[in-house]
Formats: structure tokens, C-alpha cells, sequence
């Protein structure tokens, strides 16, 4: 079984005992003696296969069951043994005697267990990982208030009688014994006294500030012997390499009504009034010179260069390398095309609305010399508008006409938040590039679908065969590319189905390769661990998308020095994808589940965090900045799912005025 059906059949079972212990109490407070008896055991048994589903989870990673190992179940299992106590004997008794009551200390004993339940079960979705003081102290005060209103209310109940000895039946009646009740009256006021501190304890400990910063084990301050920085200084160069030339353009964003090559209007905001924004090709060494002018995108835009590691300032993260360029503003941005490859940029302001909206562009870097340029080379952005898919700008599906023999390069995008699938039909193909970055020795495969992750891109090489190919988006025959030989006169054959294909597993593909560093010798080590859970984002409670518990901009930086070997552990608790994107910086996937990478090194930018995943990988510090380290699924960033990596030295001026909006 995978982690995530673990995850989800330890829900299944805390549900359950929750139901189990709710349902014994309200019998037994109703006095269906041997119904309650029965569902005690049936609570037990739940109870007691509880510990099966914790450990087994626990041995996937410490991260999927630390909340309930040290909280949860320590407190179910008291609540439980004091209610199998307190009520079995006398549920077992009773069952056999009509009328015979249970005295309120029983009930109180079984609704107890049932709030221990609950309050376990609350944690895990609310709270998470790390457990904190703050929330076990503020779930035991829980499960002690609610054992006493319900000894409150059972005791009001019963009469006069507020003694918890007195039955919840007021046909036997207990003698009244001062001393018991003042007795019982102290215990009360003692527990409510424990829960009330504890309560508040644990609220106040909410407010207590965050790390600022961790240091994955290295040291808070390196060397010190570079001077400090300011991301404002880290420019890119105002010249291209030799031999290279400059482009330079000005994109212009503005809200425009756009109608799709294929038809139907979309409410946009563009760059250039286009969608997607002008396509920028550049050869290897060329400088890239861009003015981002702002004409009425009230948020404000920029613009990232995602997956290129341009200098720090450059990179378009609002708040942190530059301020957002307000409508009749702008922004020069100027970096070498030093990286081959298919990558796209974005705005990084509101990204979450802004991008979805069509703020996003291709740019694609092609080699000076050396490589065998295709005879067809299409760049194929995948965006979704409302409903629509798109392709380009176009819905459905486009056709090519392609001499057979001639060799094509499919470069997939992907721009939304949201996986895609590509198939490739009628043709062997090579995954050649991924994420820009150029596979060793990639093998050839048929029949096997492509997931690519938001943000990720795939460059796919094939040679046009005699008979027709097809690219299928997300198993839609209606939705992709069409490749026809030309001179292709028959009929198109019938398009397989290839939602059954496997999916292509690019930690197993292509061959092995050196490496530039040895990651067992990593000089920082951080541990992300993504989850919902209630926090702070930006200054509101929220039901958040959460690293370590936390929200944007709570989320301790982490800190680097510049050389460092980084590696990160990334956990996925929750049971949504999150799409790991690093800027200025590529990764190396060691391993997914504690299986290794064993094809060709793959150095990516985004990868897919699945449910239940726990990702290994690692980078060398060498591009110093204030780098924006967060979940490319754009709504769960604009939830909360954003820190930062920050370069020891390396100092901002700008302040995010709109933390919810970066
Ligand atoms: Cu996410």
C-alpha cells in the first residue's frame, strides 16, 4: 500500500472510533444498557488496531504520524482505559438488568473517550506537523472542558443529584453525602482550573513569534569575509557573450479582450494584448534585454524568468527583488541566454489570479553551435482559461503537415497549476529535455504517457514516420497536436486510448552520469513539510497550505552561504500534488521514497510532491540572492505555501506591500 492509502485508512479508522466512542455514550447516557455494552467493544476493537495504522505510517516518516504517536493516541488511550474502567463493568452488569443505571462518572468516562477521539482526529487536519506545545496543550484543555460541561449537563440531568456517583436513571437514588460532594465539587473546580490553564497556555503560546531563520545545520553566519550585498545590485550583465547578439523588447501589460485563434473571447490580462505574451527566442549567448511597462494591471506585474537562473535581481519576485511595477511604471530586466533550453516566464505579482488570467510567455534559448536544429520545432504552452484548454492560443486541436523522415521537437509546457498528460501516438519518441535541461543518453519509448508537472517543461524529439502522429492532451483526442505526413492522403487512423498507458518514470530513464557534487556531503540539510492546517497568511487566520505548519510569510527563511551543497528533504502530508519550485537554482532528484534516482541525472525546477511523497534533492548554492522557494500549484502559494531560501550577506530593500498578492 502506498503512504497516502496508509494516510487515508488512519483517517478512516480515528473516524471511525470516534463514531464508535460517541455512539457507546449517547446509548449508554440513554440508558440502552446492552446496545452501549456492545458498542464498547466495538470502540475497543477500533481503539485498539488504531496503533497498527500509526506505526505502519510512522515507519513511512516520522512527519505522517509525529501528532499522533506523541498526542493523539497517548490520549485516546487514556480516555479509553479510564472509560473501559469506569463503564464496562457496570455497562456488562446493567446490560442483564432492565432500568439499572450507570452512574454519570461512567458516561462522563465514555463521551471522554469519545472527545479524546475527536480532538486526535481535529489535530491531524487543523494542526499537523511539527506538533507544538501550543496544540496539545490547547487539545487536552479541550478534552478536559468537554468532560466536565458533559458531567455538567448529565448531573443537571440527573436531579438533584449533581454527586457524579448519582445514575443517570433516577429510580435508585444515591444516599447524599456532604462530604462526597465537596469532595467531588473540589476535583471538579481542580480539573476545570488544569483545563482553563492549559487552555490558555496553549493559546498564548500561538502568539508566540517564529524562527526567522533556520540553517539546516550549518552555521547562522558564514565566513564573513564578503561584503554584504543588496539584491538591488544583483544585476545582469549590459552586454551579450562574443559572438552574440541583443534582443530587446518591451512587453507591455494590460487587461484586453482576446479572441483565440480558435474562436471565443477571453477576459485577459496580457502582455502585448497576446495570448499567450509574445514568444521570446534567443540563441545561447545573446543578452536578453526586456522593459516590462505596466499600462492597467491595477495589482501590479512583473516579470520571472521561470527556471532561468538569472542574477538575483532580475527575478521578478516582488517584495523580495524588486518592487511591483505599477500601472504607468516600468522595469528594465537584462540577462545573458547562458542556458540552452525551453522555458517560460510570468508574472510574479498575484500570480494566483494573474497568471491563470494570461500574464505568462515562452522563452526559448536555442544552441549557438553544434546542435542539429529540428526541421520542426513547436513551443506548446498549455494554459486554461475559465474551461478552456488551450494550446498556444488555440482550443481543440492543430495539424501540421510534416515532410516523413524530417526530425520534430515538441516542447511541452505546461503553465497552469495543475498537471497535464501528453501522449504521443503513432510514433517512438525520446524525452530529450526536462525542465530546459538536456537528459543523458535518453532511450526511445512508445506507449507511454507523459505527467508534466505546473510549471515543468518537456522537450520531445521523434522522426516523422510514413503515417500520421498525434500528441493527446489529458487523454482528450479532441485536444493536442496533429503531425500529418505531407502528401498524406488516407485516412487517419483511429487514435488509441491512452489513458491506460503507463506513465514514463523519469527518475528510471535515460543513462547514469557524474555528477558535480556528492549530496551525502551536504552542507545544509532542510526538511519542508507541506500540509493544510490552520495558520496565519498574511496577517489573516486561514485554513492554510502550510510548510512546517506554517503560512507566507510566517515561514522561516532558509539560510545559506554561498557554495554551500543544499539539500532539502520534501514531505508531502496533505492529499493534494505540490509542485516544488525553486528559483535561480536547478535541483538534482536523488530520490522519491527512498528509492534512488537511477537514469540519467535529472536536474529539474519544478517537481511533483504527490500525496504521501517524500522527495530527496539537492542543489549547489552558487546563485547568491533572495530566492522565492514555493508550491507552483498557484492557489496553495497564494494560500500560504511560499518561503524563502536567502543567501547569507544578501540584504533587500524592497518590502512586500501585498503579502497576500506576491
Ligand atoms: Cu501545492
Amino acid at each position: 500500500m502506498t503512504t497516502v492509502q496508509w494516510i487515508l485508512l488512519d483517517h478512516a479508522v480515528a473516524l471511525l472510533s470516534v463514531a464508535f466512542w460517541f455512539a457507546t455514550g449517547v446509548t449508554a447516557a440513554l440508558r440502552r444498557h446492552r446496545l452501549a455494552f456492545g458498542l464498547l467493544i466495538g470502540a475497543v476493537l477500533v481503539t485498539l488496531t488504531r496503533p497498527a495504522t500509526v506505526v505502519t505510517l510512522a515507519g513511512r516518516g516520522w512527519w505522517f504520524a509525529q501528532e499522533k504517536v506523541l498526542l493523539g493516541l497517548p490520549l485516546l488511550g487514556a480516555a479509553a482505559l479510564a472509560a473501559v474502567v469506569v463503564a464496562g463493568p457496570r455497562l456488562f452488569a446493567a446490560r442483564r438488568t432492565p432500568g439499572a443505571g450507570l452512574p454519570v462518572g461512567g458516561v462522563v468516562a465514555l463521551f471522554t473517550a469519545a472527545y479524546a477521539a475527536l480532538v486526535g482526529l481535529v489535530v491531524t487536519f487543523l494542526a499537523g506537523y511539527p506538533l507544538t506545545w501550543s496544540t496539545a496543550l490547547i487539545a487536552v484543555s479541550l478534552v478536559c472542558a468537554g468532560a466536565l460541561l458533559t458531567a455538567q449537563v448529565l448531573g443537571r440531568q440527573a436531579g438533584e443529584h449533581t454527586d457524579a456517583e448519582s445514575p443517570v436513571s433516577l429510580r435508585t437514588t444515591a444516599p447524599r453525602d456532604s462530604s462526597a460532594l465537596s469532595r467531588r465539587g473540589f476535583i471538579g473546580l481542580t480539573a476545570g482550573a488544569v483545563a482553563a490553564g492549559a487552555g490558555i497556555t496553549g493559546v498564548g503560546l500561538l502568539f508566540r513569534g517564529p524562527e526567522a531563520v533556520v540553517t539546516g545545520g550549518g552555521p547562522r553566519r558564514a565566513s564573513g569575509s564578503r561584503p554584504p550585498v543588496s539584491v538591488a545590485d544583483l544585476r545582469g550583465p549590459s552586454a551579450p557573450a562574443p559572438g552574440g547578439t541583443s534582443h530587446r523588447h518591451t512587453l507591455t501589460a494590460r487587461t484586453a479582450t482576446v479572441r483565440l485563434a480558435s474562436g471565443g473571447d477571453v477576459d485577459a490580462w496580457t502582455y502585448d494584448g497576446q495570448l499567450p505574451g509574445p514568444a521570446i527566442i534567443a540563441t545561447q549567448g545573446d543578452l536578453i534585454e526586456v522593459t516590462l511597462r505596466n499600462s492597467d494591471v491595477e495589482d501590479g506585474v512583473t516579470l520571472h524568468w521561470h527556471g532561468y537562473d538569472v542574477p538575483c535581481g532580475e527575478d521578478g519576485a516582488p517584495g523580495a527583488t524588486q518592487d511591483a511595477v505599477a500601472p504607468g511604471g516600468e522595469f528594465v530586466y537584462r540577462f545573458r541566454a547562458d542556458q540552452v533550453g525551453t522555458y517560460w516566464y510570468h508574472t510574479h505579482q498575484a500570480s494566483h489570479p494573474a497568471v491563470r488570467r494570461g500574464l505568462y510567455g515562452t522563452l526559448v534559448v536555442k544552441p549557438r553551435a553544434g546542435g542539429q536544429a529540428e526541421e520542426l520545432d513547436l513551443t506548446l504552452p498549455v494554459h486554461t482559461f475559465d474551461d478552456t484548454v488551450v494550446i498556444g492560443n488555440r482550443e481543440g486541436r492543430t495539424e501540421h503537415a510534416v515532410r516523413p523522415g524530417a526530425p520534430v521537437r515538441l516542447r511541452l509546457v505546461n503553465t497552469d497549476s495543475e498537471p497535464h498528460w501528453f501522449a504521443l501516438a503513432g510514433t517512438p519518441f525520446r524525452v530529450v529535455a526536462v525542465d530546459g535541461r538536456d537528459l543523458h543518453q535518453p532511450g526511445e519509448v512508445r506507449e507511454a504517457g507523459l505527467r508534466l508537472p505546473a510549471g515543468g517543461r518537456y522537450d520531445v524529439v521523434l522522426a516523422m514516420p510514413g503515417t500520421p502522429v498525434a500528441l493527446v492532451l489529458d487523454h482528450d483526442h479532441g485536444s493536442g497536436v496533429l503531425l500529418r505526413p505531407t502528401g498524406h492522403t488516407g485516412n487517419d487512423p483511429a487514435l488509441p486510448d491512452t489513458s491506460g498507458w503507463p506513465e514514463l518514470d523519469l527518475l528510471h530513464y535515460g543513462e547514469p552520469a557524474t555528477v558535480p557534487f556528492d549530496a551525502d556531503d551536504a552542507d545544509r540539510h532542510f526538511t519542508i513539510v507541506l500540509d493544510r492546517a490552520l495558520a496565519m497568511v498574511d496577517g489573516r487566520p486561514a485554513y492554510a497550505q502550510t510548510v512546517d505548519g506554517r503560512g507566507h510569510p510566517s515561514i522561516p527563511d532558509q539560510l545559506v552561504a554561498e557554495g554551500d551543497l543544499v539539500r532539502y528533504t520534501v514531505v508531502n502530508r496533505s492529499l493534494e500534488t505540490h509542485p516544488w519550485h525553486l528559483h535561480g537554482h536547478p535541483v538534482l532528484i536523488l530520490s522519491r521514497d527512498g528509492t534512488r534516482s537511477s537514469g540519467s541525472p535529472l536536474w529539474v525546477d519544478t517537481f511533483d510532491v504527490r500525496p504521501g511523497e517524500v522527495w530527496e534533492v539537492a542543489f549547489r548554492a552558487t546563485n547568491p540572492g533572495i530566492w522565492m522557494n514555493h508550491c507552483h500549484n498557484l492557489r496553495h502559494q497564494d494560500q500560504g505555501m511560499m518561503l524563502q531560501l536567502v543567501y547569507d550577506g544578501v540584504s533587500t530593500p524592497y518590502e512586500d506591500a501585498s503579502h497576500g498578492h506576491s
